[in-house]
């Protein structure tokens, strides 16, 4: 499993890459703007929409190939019965994923997660968008629960910088904390890390933008200038 704090360090950025949306080939694109980013970017985020443009296989191909030089985050949002999860996060696992994103309102899921060996888990506690109420109603319960999990974070929306603080003060300090948001939804690169987050998801702002390789770079010294580096 890849170090993700290593190649953060490593690369001086705190930048996720959220692959969903892709314009022409899938695969051509991801190809394209892998072997372009990874100076700047430390994960790559694979969204369902790219994996059913793509095909799972495809995916996979993509993790094998760039495996080397980033963190590859699966972002299938798990929301199922523990035994299911548990499920899919072997097969993840297997297919060479470092982590996956799982949505923790179904809870019971302790004897799913304590199971999982070599493969980081990251539970949403909020989510971005402007109506995602229920949720954001139950988020310091969220966060309770997240904190007795003993998984290897949560996610925490750049668009609400309030909730990432309150994250970032209650977790346990090894807690990391993903956060989306930022570019297309509005949040300015680094405002996060500067709530507490250790990283920021960026997608559209960087895969829509013909300088994607410019985009990404602007985003990682907005986030050095917070970070100190
Ligand atoms: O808006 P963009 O294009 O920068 O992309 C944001 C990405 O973060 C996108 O993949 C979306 O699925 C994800 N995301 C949110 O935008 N908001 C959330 O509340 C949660 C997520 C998410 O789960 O990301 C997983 C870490």
């Amino acid at each position: 499993m890849r170090d993700l704090l290593g190649l953060a360090e490593r690369k001086k950025s705190r930048l996720i890459l959220a692959l969903d949306f892709v314009s022409g080939d899938p695969a051509v694109f991801a190809d394209r703007l892998l072997a372009a980013l990874e100076p700047l970017v430390v994960g790559v985020k694979v969204g369902l929409p790219l994996a059913l443009r793509m095909g799972f296989r495809g995916v996979c191909e993509l993790v094998e190939r760039y495996g080397s030089g980033y963190y590859f985050l699966a972002d299938f949002k798990l929301a199922d019965i523990p035994d299911v999860v548990r499920e899919e996060l072997a097969l993840l696992s297997e297919a060479g994923f470092d982590g996956s994103i799982v949505h923790l309102f179904p809870m019971g899921l302790e004897e799913a997660l304590s199971g999982v060996r070599g493969h980081d888990v990251f539970g949403l506690v909020a989510m971005s968008h402007a109506g995602s109420r229920l949720l954001d109603e139950h988020f310091e319960d969220l966060l309770r629960y997240a904190s007795r999990l003993g998984i290897r974070g949560v996610v925490a929306p750049a668009t609400k910088p309030g909730l990432v603080a309150r994250a970032r003060a209650f977790l346990p300090e090894d807690y990391l904390i993903l956060s989306p948001g930022v570019g297309a939804q509005g949040a300015e690169p680094g405002s996060a890390l500067r709530h507490g987050a250790t990283f920021e998801i960026v997608g559209r702002s960087i895969t829509a933008s013909e300088d994607y390789y410019g985009a990404a770079e602007r985003v990682v010294e907005s986030q050095r200038r917070v970070i100190g580096e």
